[in-house]
């Protein structure tokens, strides 16, 4: 029995060099762990294909296809769904777009799945066997917060050369905290847990020294984190990943971090204004002046990449320039910026909703890179404009020299880090059709909305 596992290509943070395409991200654990919960019958066959760095083979002959979709894929994803489907080949959808929208994905599925699969995966597969697949799988909550039975994932299904860290492990899942535009309280609304001798065996199991965590906020937990970190120092690994600015509160967190080989991490700082980061419910960024949090990082020889969203509400056309200047002056290593996006199932989703101010329900434009909201204080032509125009000026050589100033520790992955972000910036909007969505750009060619407007305004 053939299967299939596809993630459509996500048409972002990659370098191509002819033919050959390299992610220069982590290695997604999605669908390697979908393998990793497949029953093991010998006449199994598992393929496995990232859209994102190989073609998707659909002349491929499965007995059933897979795929799993985030939102800005949810358009590709639907389109493979159906070549499948045509030829007669069962097709199951899951992921993050299918929790959120499940009616949406089964219009194109045989069958989709709710949430994680670790219960429903293996039970799917032993039903298709039988021939009595269902059309829905949802898991059941759990009991507690932990997180029993998360296999290693098949990391070795994948290209490992395709991915800049191959070696991705997840040790938590969900967050406590909900900004107004992320769509992780919506599909994780419970935080949980891998037992730490789990995530340590996952470690043991990966090749290379350096691993990327890709927990959305890997010390949310602070006590686990700090017995995770302490069965992380024998291992000698190298690592990075994601934090909240909380946990600048414990000194013993920063240090067991830093011991147990933490190389970079990435924080949403989001904005430099404080009523905008209280009012997307960030307040707890206020906690620390950004300036302390780099003095630390930079005491522990921890890079940054700093994130920084345009489009808030209170945002005018000063903050481009005057968010340029600030990540200077504050030497983030990597800074990274996005455009305000409201996914749906966040709470910036059902409020612009109301507000009538979402300009586009094409998925294709969810990859923080378009502009799909009316805002506030400027045209959608300009939050464009200057988003395009603060990625260009932070990436400018001189300013990456600024930033660099004074470093002493991982100064050629921050130097190449900056380079390959420039590069990808730049050939990502030489080769962008069009950022903002049709309503604005093409009036002739606005797609018909309605549908999404009438059903996510009923709910
Ligand atoms: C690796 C990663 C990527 C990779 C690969 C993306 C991909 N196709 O999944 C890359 C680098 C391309 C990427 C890009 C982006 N990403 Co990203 N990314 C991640 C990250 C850090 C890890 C994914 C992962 O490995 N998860 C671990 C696996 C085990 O979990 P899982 O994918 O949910 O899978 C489980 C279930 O969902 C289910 N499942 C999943 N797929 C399938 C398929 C089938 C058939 C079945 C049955 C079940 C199933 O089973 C799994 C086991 O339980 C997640 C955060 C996270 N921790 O999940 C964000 C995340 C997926 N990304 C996110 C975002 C916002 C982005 C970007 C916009 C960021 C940016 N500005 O650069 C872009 C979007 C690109 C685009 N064009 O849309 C959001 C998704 C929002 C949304 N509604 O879609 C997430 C959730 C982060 C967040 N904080 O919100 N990302
Ligand atoms: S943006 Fe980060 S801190 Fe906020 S809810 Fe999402 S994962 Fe949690």
């Amino acid at each position: 029995m053939k299967i299939l596992l596809v993630m459509p290509d996500a048409q972002m943070h990659k370098i191509r060099l002819g033919p050959l395409v390299r992610s220069m991200r982590e290695m997604p654990l999605s669908i390697c762990t979908l393998a990793s919960l497949t029953p093991m019958y010998p006449d199994i066959d598992l393929r496995l294909v990232d859209g994102s760095v190989e073609n998707v083979p659909l002349d491929y002959d499965a007995d059933l296809v897979g795929i799993s979709i985030i939102t800005g894929c949810a358009n590709r994803a639907y389109a493979i769904a159906d070549h499948f489907r045509k030829r007669k080949i069962p097709v199951v959808l899951g992921g993050v777009h299918v929790t959120l929208l499940p009616g949406e994905a089964m219009q194109h599925a045989d069958s989709i799945v709710i949430g994680r699969a670790e219960q429903t995966w293996p039970q799917l597969i032993e039903d298709f066997r039988a021939g009595s697949l269902k059309d829905i799988y949802l898991e059941h909550e759990l009991t507690g917060d932990m997180l029993y039975s998360v296999p290693p994932p098949r990391r070795d299904l994948h290209k490992r050369s395709r991915y800049m860290i191959p070696d991705s492990v997840q040790a938590t899942r969900g967050c406590k905290k909900a900004c107004d535009f992320c769509t992780v309280p919506a599909v994780w609304p419970k935080f949980l847990k891998r037992p730490v001798e789990d995530v340590i065996q996952d470690v043991q199991l990966t090749k290379g020294k350096y691993i990327a965590f890709n927990d959305v906020s890997i010390a949310e937990d602070i006590d686990y984190a700090k017995e995770l970190f302490r069965a992380m120092i024998p291992l000698g690994k190298r690592w990075g990943g994601l934090a909240t600015i909380n946990i600048m509160k414990d000194p013993e967190l920063l240090s067991l971090m830093k011991a147990s080989g933490c190389v970079y991490l990435l924080f949403g700082f989001e904005s430099n204004d404080r009523p905008t980061l209280t009012s997307m419910g960030k307040g707890f960024n206020l906690s620390m002046a950004y300036d302390e949090i780099m003095h630390v990082m930079r005491g522990l020889r921890i890079s940054v990449q700093g994130c920084f969203v345009f489009g808030f509400d209170h945002d005018t056309r000063e903050v481009f320039a005057n968010t340029v200047e600030r990540v200077n002056e504050l030497g983030i290593d990597i800074p990274r910026f996005s455009l305000y996006t409201p996914y749906p199932g966040s709470l910036l989703f059902k409020r612009l909703l109301k507000e009538n101010r979402i300009l586009s329900f094409n998925w294709d434009d969810y990859d923080t890179m378009h502009v799909v909201i009316q805002p506030s204080q400027m045209t959608p032509e300009e939050l464009y404009q200057g988003f395009k125009w603060a990625y260009r000026e932070a990436f400018k050589i001189r300013h990456i020299r600024k930033r660099m100033k004074g470093l002493t520790c991982n100064s050629i992955i921050n130097f190449f880090g900056n380079l390959t972000y420039k590069i990808f910036v730049r050939r990502l909007f030489n080769e962008q059709k069009y950022a903002l969505p049709y309503s604005t750009h093409d009036p002739g060619g606005a797609p018909d909305d309605t549908f999404y407007r009438d059903r996510f305004l009923e709910n």
